[in-house]
């Protein structure tokens, strides 16, 4: 890896590694913005991190020969960025981008776990425009019945068995030739999956995968390709170190690499990420009350509709207050208020419910590489 080109970063964040640049955010300073800051979105990158071309960077689409139980066709087409922005309509979505290893340091407690030491920073709540990706790919080729599968299911594979590939291949990552990730085609034809440009109204930077990155709301981060440069339809799913032999929940038996080694295309690759919540800050308002605040997010677009504080390990509950929620894909900001005997020390936990019943458990079984850890949030204070 060559990173005689990197470009500056944001140093609002708290370091994890310096090449590839890996950082992330106070969740404590996270919680203060609806919308997270440029500034403050965390930096995960498997390589080098530089600047492409505004205008001239392009993505190859390529529509692979589909012909076997399917539709047989093959298409291709190359677009420029410049095309993406002025030959496609502009939509917006506002979705959070959270990294399938938020909260590993807390698993790494119960056990040693693979990967980047990540507190609870690596999210951000973001406002993303781009052109859709179902209209690229309808314009590269793709015929009608296929578009009209569209939808924002959490499975690995739809009932099309198809995928849709995004590459980034202008530079090696740590793992692999080039930096690869699909989805199923059903979730890349629906209506808020993009091929983004901009973020906060402004372009995209190169840290968030300009000039094209693509967004697909409600999934874990590594499938949101960052400097997309090709894009396929394949009947496989990517072949790419980062989808093939990462980003699993493998099951706790799997201690090492070694033991991974032949598990890893026995477990569907991850889509969506747990109900999750996290205590960001607690401060004193006075001796006998403090203030609490901090994020919580539900799997895929299901909405969370309740968090509950406790002092005492879930005996009694107390509902703390939504103070934000922006559209189906964003995540909630929430604060409380709670009485405290004078002076007194002691640990707060909280958990979230969703609309659909569902309730955060105490505790989140252990994997090998600390993805999608999910327990109760937890501070002290
Ligand atoms: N090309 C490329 N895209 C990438 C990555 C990468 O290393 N290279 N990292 C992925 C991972 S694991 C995450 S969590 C997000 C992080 O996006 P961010 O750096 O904008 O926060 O980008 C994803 N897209
Ligand atoms: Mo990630």
């Amino acid at each position: 890896m060559d990173f005689s080109q990197e470009v500056p970063h944001s140093d609002l964040l708290i370091i994890r590694g310096h090449q590839p640049f890996n950082a992330e955010p106070k969740a404590s300073a996270l919680v203060q913005f609806p919308i997270t800051p440029e500034e403050l979105v965390y930096c995960r990158n498997h390589g080098p991190v530089q600047e492409y071309d505004w205008d001239d960077f392009e993505v190859k689409i390529r529509i692979r020969d589909l012909k076997g139980d399917g539709p047989s066709f093959a298409a291709e087409r190359i677009v420029t960025a410049k095309d993406v922005r002025e030959q496609f309509e502009r939509v917006e979505v506002e979705a959070a981008l959270q990294c399938a290893g938020n909260r590993r340091k807390e698993m790494s407690t119960l056990k040693p776990v693979v990967g980047v030491l990540w507190d609870d920073g690596v999210i951000a709540n973001c406002k993303w425009a781009g052109a859709r990706l179902r209209d690229v790919l309808a314009a590269a080729g793709l015929p009608g019945s296929l578009l009209d599968q569209a939808s924002d299911l959490e499975t690995t594979t739809g009932p099309s068995g198809l995928y849709v590939r995004f590459n980034s291949s202008v530079t090696p990552t740590e793992n692999d030739a080039y930096y690869g990730a699909s989805i199923s085609l059903e979730k890349a034809l629906s209506n808020d999956a993009l091929l983004a440009y901009e973020m906060n109204d402004a372009p995209l930077s190169p840290d968030r995968g300009g000039p094209l990155r693509a967004v697909v709301p409600g999934y874990l981060g590594a499938r949101w390709v960052k400097w997309v440069d090709e894009i396929e339809i394949c009947r496989e799913e990517s072949p790419n170190y980062y989808q093939a032999r990462d980003y699993k929940v493998l099951p706790p038996e799997i201690e090492n690499k070694e033991q991974a080694k032949d598990a890893w295309t026995k477990y569907p690759s991850m889509t969506t990420l747990p109900l999750n919540s996290v205590v960001a800050s607690i401060t004193r308002r006075s001796p006998t009350e403090i203030f609490v605040k901090g994020y919580a997010i539900g799997r895929g677009s299901a909405r969370v509709t309740k968090i509950e504080v406790t002092l005492n390990e879930g005996t009694a509950w107390m509902p703390a207050k939504i103070t934000y929620q922006g559209g189906k894909w964003s995540w909630t900001l929430w604060s409380a208020s709670v009485a405290v005997e004078e002076g007194m020390h002691g640990t707060m936990h909280i958990r979230a419910s969703d609309e659909k019943g569902n309730v955060q458990q105490q505790t989140c079984p252990w994997n090998m590489r600390g993805v999608a850890y999910c327990p109760w949030g937890v501070k002290t204070f």
